[in-house]
């Protein structure tokens, strides 16, 4: 459970009046944009387009916090692929998507169904699509920042956190737990797992104590677990009399009766809480004091929707340790199927959503206007954004100049020669050298180093680890053919056999000068029967 010191002070009142009020614009515009383009929207063969209309409103706390509070310039995120329109509306209130691509939004030139680095005009830091890969992406990108930093590179810039929004069954995908295990080989730090945990997948709902398994299994690997489970209003009831009953009944209750609850709303959470816990003396008086509207308010008030409990949560976390936190969210919360084990790509019906535009207080006519419905003065909400600290740099992505390729080198090439041995002879040869190519290029194999021919080139540059590591073979005087010494100077990163993790890093380090202006030439070595494993991942590198 959460145990912080930081508590969200009094002096953000206007902080958080206004990031509800921006919360609420981003529910809005995700839903209003996948609406527009399933209902209003020309579509001259009429199939549906589809959108994530219930998957997108389960991070509209969780994303509003972080990129209008949170998060730095230097941060990087891999959004949960169908939260993409939230991510898409946020930066429109931030200035950098336009209402065009909105109304287009999964057509053509359109805001992308899943966050795109290459197709979408917006500030997208990882592609993702296939579940998985971004969250995985994340922790090598983490590793790829300490390389670079480890090589005396871009000091001058501050240390960015890479953050994932993780869909629960998202951690299904096996290749999270791979690199969970390669992080912390790596000693891994500045990276954030965030969990969207609604306990829905797209077909069902799921197991329970899904979060105590996943709390031990990230605690085995040395991440902080910071669990987010109810949000002020229900704190705030527990401690009224007959309070600890209700916490235990929530505690208790099963996932799906919990969901079915949210979806049927304020009678029947009554009608159940009376039924189940009623006769319990003060509990009894804290639920009919309440109103249907307030008792929902009060049960669906989960961590993960409470804007003061997430701001604590981030505000609080320690950078030197990987953190995962697990976000006790509604899929759909805030819109009529939220709980619905059915909802995952439900879309509002037209009557659902003009109840919604009222609700919101948006008129017919201004639905894409920024502040429209909103409670607080344009000017204000407007200087705000201007303040943004995510928003505040010109430019996130960074560049950096190309490097000077040698136009030869002296390897000798037999008539007949394998491949590998050419591979080996030429990396041994680049290997000798002090150019800024050769200090620029980083190898990494899943366990076939040796095998592949990276020997020689290892031997002379060395594997990195932030900590020195000495080849105890060598320190003990018996023959080997490889030095397997490690330091933060080396240039070879050693994984384990899961190709999928290969090509993650490799695209990690690829992305080096966009994300810390130092450019890094990538090589990496696997058997080609194996290239299969890891298509997915080189897919998207
Ligand atoms: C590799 C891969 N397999 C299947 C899918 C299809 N898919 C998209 S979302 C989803 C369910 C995700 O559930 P969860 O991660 O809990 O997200 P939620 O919508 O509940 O927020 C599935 C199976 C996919 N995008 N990628
Ligand atoms: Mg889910």
């Amino acid at each position: 459970m959460l145990k912080s010191t930081t508590k969200v002070s009094s002096t953000d009142a206007n902080t958080l009046q206004v990031l509800s009020a921006l919360e609420h614009k981003v529910l809005w515009l995700a839903s209003w944009m996948i609406h527009n383009a399933n209902h209003l929207r020309e579509n001259s063969d009429g199939l549906k387009v589809g959108g994530h209309q219930a998957s997108s409103a389960s991070l509209a706390t969780i994303m509003t916090a972080l990129y209008f509070d949170v998060l730095r310039p230097q941060d990087r995120v891999a959004v949960k692929p169908h939260a993409s329109p939230i991510f898409h509306a946020i930066q429109y209130l931030l200035g950098k998507q336009t209402r065009e691509r909105l109304e287009a939004f999964r057509g053509y030139k359109g805001a992308q169904s899943y966050p795109s680095r290459t197709k979408d005009a917006d500030d997208v830091d990882f592609s993702t699509g296939s579940v998985g890969l971004g969250v995985a992406q994340t922790l090598f990108s983490s590793l790829t920042q300490d390389y670079v930093r480890a090589h005396g590179w871009s000091l001058n810039r501050p240390e960015g956190r890479m953050v994932a929004l993780v869909g629960d069954a998202e951690l299904d995908e096996g290749n999270i737990f791979e690199a969970l295990l390669e992080g912390w080989k790596q000693g891994l730090r500045n990276c954030w797992w965030i969990v969207d945990y609604n306990r829905q997948s797209l077909d069902a709902v799921v197991r329970e104590g899904l979060w105590a398994r996943y709390e031990q299994h990230f605690k085995n690997f040395g991440w902080n677990v910071i669990i987010l489970k109810y949000g002020s209003l229900q704190l705030a009831a527990f401690k009224e009399p007959g309070g600890e009953t209700l916490r235990q009944w929530i505690d208790n209750c099963p996932n799906q009766l919990y969901s079915a609850l949210v979806f049927a709303g304020g009678a029947a959470w009554r009608k159940r809480l009376t039924d189940e816990i009623g006769d319990q003396g003060d509990v009894s008086r804290l639920i009919s004091k309440r109103s249907d509207d307030e008792l929902a308010a009060l049960m669906n008030n989960l961590g993960g929707h409470d804007m003061p409990s997430v701001l604590e949560a981030f505000r609080s976390a320690d950078a030197e340790k990987p953190t995962c936190f697990i976000c006790y969210t509604v899929k759909g919360f805030g819109l009529p199927f939220a709980g619905h084990k059915d909802n995952h790509a439900g879309l509002m019906t037209p009557q659902q959503m003009e109840t919604f535009r009222q609700a919101m207080g948006v008129r017919p006519g201004y639905e894409w206007e920024k502040f429209e419905g909103l409670a607080l003065p344009k000017d204000q909400l407007q200087s705000f954004l201007d303040r943004v600290p995510f928003a505040s740099a010109s430019a996130r992505r960074l560049s950096t100049s190309m490097l000077d390729v040698p136009g030869s080198l002296s390897v000798t090439i037999q008539p007949v020669m394998s491949t590998q041995t050419g591979f080996g002879a030429i990396l041994n040869e680049i290997g000798r050298d002090d150019s800024d190519f050769a200090r620029h290029i980083v190898t990494t194999s899943p366990d076939v180093t040796v095998s592949t021919n990276l020997g020689p080139w290892v031997n002379r540059r060395g594997l990195f680890a932030r900590q020195v590591m000495a080849d105890t073979f060598k320190s003990e005087h018996i023959p080997s053919t490889f030095n397997w010494e490690f330091s933060p100077k080396g240039q070879h990163i050693e994984l384990g056999i899961a190709e999928m993790n290969l090509f993650i890093l490799l695209s990690a380090l690829g992305l080096s000068h966009s994300i810390n202006g130092e450019r890094l030439l990538p090589i990496g070595t696997l058997y080609d029967p194996f290239i299969a494993r890891g298509l997915d991942a080189l897919n998207y590198a």
